[in-house]
């Protein structure tokens, strides 16, 4: 059985219905979350955007090697880390990019946006699971500074994202930095918004998970009889995205039958908000000797700089 299948499976089998938000980003995927990117109610991108213009040269300041290894995990199509990459660039370091990302396809649309802006930036992608290809870095020995950007780290609940930021420590040597971009904890009416989208295209982005269970796994989910439902609980500081059956109804799937009572919900995301000083907290109990924040001037977002 493939590990999609799998997953999925397990996951519409649970008591508490969920499915796994890697899965989002197949081509179709990945498209719509451009369009996120490009929505008036999601304000993420542009405030990291206005911190890379503000603060690249500053973030860049506190590395000293010349040669330098860029790893970006979930590296998507690359506009935004472009901004970064050109300043680098100047520094006259000698870099190698190294996007990675799970879906292949907008690791080519990152080449092509990428090179079309410095052509003579060496650029390396690796397309897979992150969590996989990250462990190819072991064989380079050169000084890293290891990229997660749009507040990724948000999709690991709680636990896990600090098993996280401890793995990539794990892969890094004394003297590497780890640039993480993380999504304040700010006004609950901003982040709810930034995921309940009038356009309705985070309602698309969510259905596109059944629409590709459909597609891949031999489904028959009616796309009509689910609803987006999308919260921010200001108590955990999770934002929290579900599909919610708006009647009984049984799906198959590959063969299996998965059952839906009414009003039943699929948890299908979990977008966690920090607060600098939680950062701090996660910055010294995952293995970093020091941490330092570069957010935007509405401190909606934060590019935080760690040092192991
Ligand atoms: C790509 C995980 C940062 O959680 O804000 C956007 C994905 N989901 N709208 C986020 C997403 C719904 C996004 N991340």
């Amino acid at each position: 059985m493939n590990q999609f299948l799998k997953d999925v499976i397990k996951g519409l089998t649970s008591d508490q219905k969920t499915l796994p938000s890697k899965y989002f980003y197949d081509e179709k995927g990945s498209r719509i979350f451009q369009e996120i990117m490009a929505a008036e109610e999601y304000y993420l991108p542009e405030c990291e955007v206005e911190i890379l213009q503000n603060s690249s040269k500053a973030i860049l300041s506190e590395i000293s090697a010349h040669e330098l290894d860029i790893v970006e995990l979930g590296a998507g199509d690359g506009s935004k880390t472009v901004i970064f990459l050109k300043e680098a660039f100047k520094t006259g370091k000698s870099l190698t990019y190294i996007p990675m990302d799970i879906s292949p396809e907008i690791l080519d649309v990152n080449q092509n946006l990428v090179h079309a802006q410095i052509p003579d930036l060496l650029i390396n992608p690796i397309p897979g699971d992150y969590s996989v290809t990250s462990e190819l870095l072991k064989e380079r020995n050169k000084p890293k500074l290891i990229l997660f950007m749009g507040s990724n780290i948000g999709n690991f609940p709680g636990e896990k994202a600090v098993e996280f930021i401890q793995f990539v420590n794990g892969l890094m040597q004394e003297g590497d930095f780890f640039l993480m971009g993380v999504d304040l904890k700010k006004n609950p009416h901003v982040i709810r918004a930034a995921y309940n989208d009038k356009e309705g295209v985070t309602k698309r982005f969510n259905l596109n998970l059944l629409e590709r269970i459909n597609r891949e796994l031999s489904g028959d989910f009616d796309l009509s009889a689910f609803e987006h439902y999308g919260v921010y609980n200001p108590l955990t500081g999770s934002a929290l995205s579900f599909l919610v059956s708006i009647k009984a109804q049984t799906v198959h799937i590959s063969g299996q039958e998965i059952e839906f009572e009414k009003f039943e919900t699929i948890h299908t995301e979990i977008s966690q908000k920090y607060s600098l000083k939680e950062l701090d907290k996660i910055g010294s109990q995952t293995g970093f000797i020091w941490d330092k924040h570069f957010t935007d001037s509405r401190e909606f977002f934060s590019l935080s700089l760690f040092r192991k």
